[in-house]
């Protein structure tokens, strides 16, 4: 089947199914053209929670879809591809925060959402990139365990006066993107603006106009019309802001900002899922309430 004919077969598979399809803004383009609500992790927990919807497929990475299912038990949350993992999530285990709760017992854990749902039922409240810094300042305590992704954390130390005691985990497309080359991109558009995600490592981060998660990238384009932006993080925001944005120009800041999980949903899979209602998340019930607890923390 070409692409068109699988798109239209997906959408008519999911109507009759009455399956709901959320997808991230780092999944294919094909994806996000199909889906019923593209957006970052935190839109995504918040629409699978509000839609009429009583299925829902994710196309995105497992910690995504397993996040809805703490907070939407009642609901059949499934996964395009069930081997979509996260390799920052999966840097961080259960003893590691208990290891470090007993270095620090004073300090509030702040688990940002890309993280395994075990280690979120030892944390005291989620966060993801677009509130970190909110979160982490209403947090009851001076000292905050900030987990896995030192990325993230290392920017949100740089904004705020508390201590933070961060885990040195870290996204491999983020931390590891090459600030030579960024240099480069900028040296070929000296007049664009350099938008970073907070994931990328202080190099990058220092040679950017502004950082932010994907939904601030959103509305910092908004916000700067007319010009040029080299966009650091996961291709797929790239496309997405082109799409949203057709007057506007968009470079990616390297060669290739490629997550290799995001990309591992294509139609062919989705349109398989769909049709078996297969990947089914579940989520040991003592662990989910736990888990459940932090999450909702984070939404107030
Ligand atoms: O929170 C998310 O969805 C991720 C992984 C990135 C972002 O900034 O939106």
């Amino acid at each position: 089947m070409d692409t068109s004919t699988l798109q239209s077969e997906i959408r008519k598979i999911a109507k009759e199914k009455g399956i709901f399809i959320l997808a991230h803004s780092y999944q294919p383009m094909e994806i996000q053209e199909i889906a019923d609500y593209v957006g970052d992790s935190l839109d995504l927990s918040k629409k699978a929670m509000e839609s009429g919807s009583k299925k829902i497929m994710f196309c995105a990475v497992k910690f995504m879809a397993e996040t809805a299912s703490v907070l939407s038990p009642e609901k059949k949350i499934m996964i395009a591809v069930e081997e979509a993992g996260c390799p920052l999530a999966n840097m961080i285990t259960p003893e590691d925060v208990v290891e470090m709760k007993k270095k620090y017992p004073k300090a509030k854990v702040v688990c940002y959402i890309n993280s395994p749902i075990e280690v979120k039922a030892l944390s005291d409240v989620i966060c993801t990139s677009a509130n970190a810094l909110k979160i982490v300042e209403k947090t009851d305590s001076d000292e905050i365990i900030f987990i896995p992704d030192q990325g993230l954390g290392s920017w949100i130390a740089s904004k705020t006066k508390k201590t933070l005691h961060i885990f040195n985990g870290y996204c491999p497309i983020h931390w590891l993107m090459d600030a030579d080359q960024v240099r480069t991109t900028k040296a070929y558009h000296p007049d664009a603006l350099l938008v970073s995600h907070p994931e990328s490592n202080p190099k990058v981060r220092e040679l950017s106009d502004h950082v932010c998660g994907t939904s601030g990238m959103i509305t910092y384009v908004k916000e700067n019309p007319g010009r040029c932006f080299i966009i650091a993080t996961e291709t797929g925001m790239k496309q997405r802001l082109e799409k949203m944005f057709p007057g506007e120009r968009f470079v990616l800041a390297t060669k290739n900002i490629t997550c290799p999980n995001m990309k591992k949903t294509t139609l062919e899979k989705l349109l398989e899922s769909l049709r078996e209602e297969k990947h089914v998340i579940t989520v040991n019930k003592e662990i989910a309430d736990r888990a459940r607890t932090a999450i909702e923390r984070m939404h107030g």
